[in-house]
């Protein structure tokens, strides 16, 4: 790894244009490690690395990107069909580093780009993949690209600002789904960034999005506050079932009840523009298998069937609009389906509400 490095620095000493790019919807992994790549890349004497994104970035991944940009790392957003030479963009590119991407088909707008480039270099974790490279940092076991690129900074002697290091270590936890897998290698840098000073806080931090505006926690607290709640029993465990409704934000008001525990929600929304009520459903699929049945064919089917509209979706999730205003008279005729459906093993869970 370290002749492949040493090899890195050479290729970037003798040469002007280069691209750092990563694949499209940039992920908080992919953005990291495109801003160390060009933190690197400067490091060794090139006064502006191109980094670039294909269409566009995960909403997860913007504070990422003005960290990135706060360091002085702007990152270029190219949409498919982008005139680049108004964008400023070089024609040709000597060297090409593609960081946390398997194949040309992620590069969209940035392909012709990359495969025309002189050389390649590739820093990536995905063991599937079509992009070849003169230098290549693969190590499909790793949790993360960022903790590659991290190595390779490491082993070219280059010391990190702090604030690069939440950075990696946010591509790292949130790659590993907070480790959800591990890794004793990656487990071995995450110890680094820490010693260097890294904050686990702020890494955490910026693996989420952007705040929401005030009114979708509002949505989310109505949700919980209207909902109702079922129990369907049966020989393979008892099943909880909600049904809510909210104005805006229906599906995560529906992620929201399973995250309270609930098995199936189902969410209705008035929508005046189209006359109609939305209903959108999440279920857990475990459960689903237990009980033998499917929302969309077996509930709102029928209810699409009453009022007219129409639908779809997979056992998990899926929505429905049906063409009747009035949401009340909706959870009417679908509770109405769900006893004809479960009869007497349907039934309401009701509890005195604190201080009534
Ligand atoms: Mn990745």
């Amino acid at each position: 790894m370290q002749e492949k490095c040493e090899k890195l620095r050479q290729v970037l000493k003798e040469e002007r244009n280069v691209a750092i790019v990563t694949h499209s919807n940039a992920d908080v992994d992919a953005i990291a490690s495109l801003c160390l790549a060009g933190y690197l890349a400067r490091s060794v004497g090139i006064q502006y690395p191109w980094l670039m994104v294909p269409e566009g970035i995960a909403l997860e991944a913007r504070k990422a990107v003005d960290l990135c940009k706060s360091l002085d790392l702007e990152i270029k957003i190219v949409k498919r069909g982008a005139d680049l030479a108004k964008l400023g963009v070089p024609e040709r590119f000597d060297v090409c580093i593609v960081v946390d991407t398997a194949s040309y088909v992620q590069l969209k707008s940035l392909k012709d780009i990359v495969s025309t480039c002189s050389r390649k270099v590739v820093v990536d974790h995905h063991a599937e993949r079509d992009i070849d490279a003169d230098i290549e940092f693969i190590d499909p076991s790793r949790l993360s690209s960022s903790e590659l690129m991290y190595e390779i900074t490491e082993l070219l002697g280059i010391s990190i600002p702090k604030t690069l290091l939440d950075l990696v270590l946010a591509g790292i936890i949130s790659d590993s789904k907070r480790f959800l897998r591990a890794n004793p290698r990656s487990f071995m840098v995450v110890a680094k960034l820490l010693l260097n000073g890294a904050s686990y806080e702020n890494a955490l931090s910026l693996t989420q999005p952007p705040q929401r505006p005030p009114h979708y926690r509002l949505a989310k607290i109505k949700c919980v506050l209207r909902h109702r709640g079922f129990k369907i029993s049966s020989e393979q465990g008892d099943l909880y079932l909600a049904l809510s409704e909210v104005g805006a934000y229906e599906s995560d008001c529906a992620s929201s009840l399973l995250a309270l525990g609930y098995d199936i929600a189902l969410v209705l929304s008035e929508d005046d523009a189209l006359r109609a009520t939305r209903i959108v459903y999440r279920a857990k699929e475990d459960a689903l298998g237990k009980m033998g049945i499917d929302i969309y064919s077996d509930i709102l089917r029928k209810l699409v069937e009453t009022f007219g509209g129409g639908g779809g979706g997979h056992k998990s999730a899926g929505a429905a609009i049906v063409m009747c205003r009035d949401s009340d008279s909706v959870a009417r005729k679908l509770i109405e389906i769900l006893v004809s459906i479960f009869r007497n093993r349907l039934s309401e869970l009701v509890e005195q509400k604190v201080g009534a």
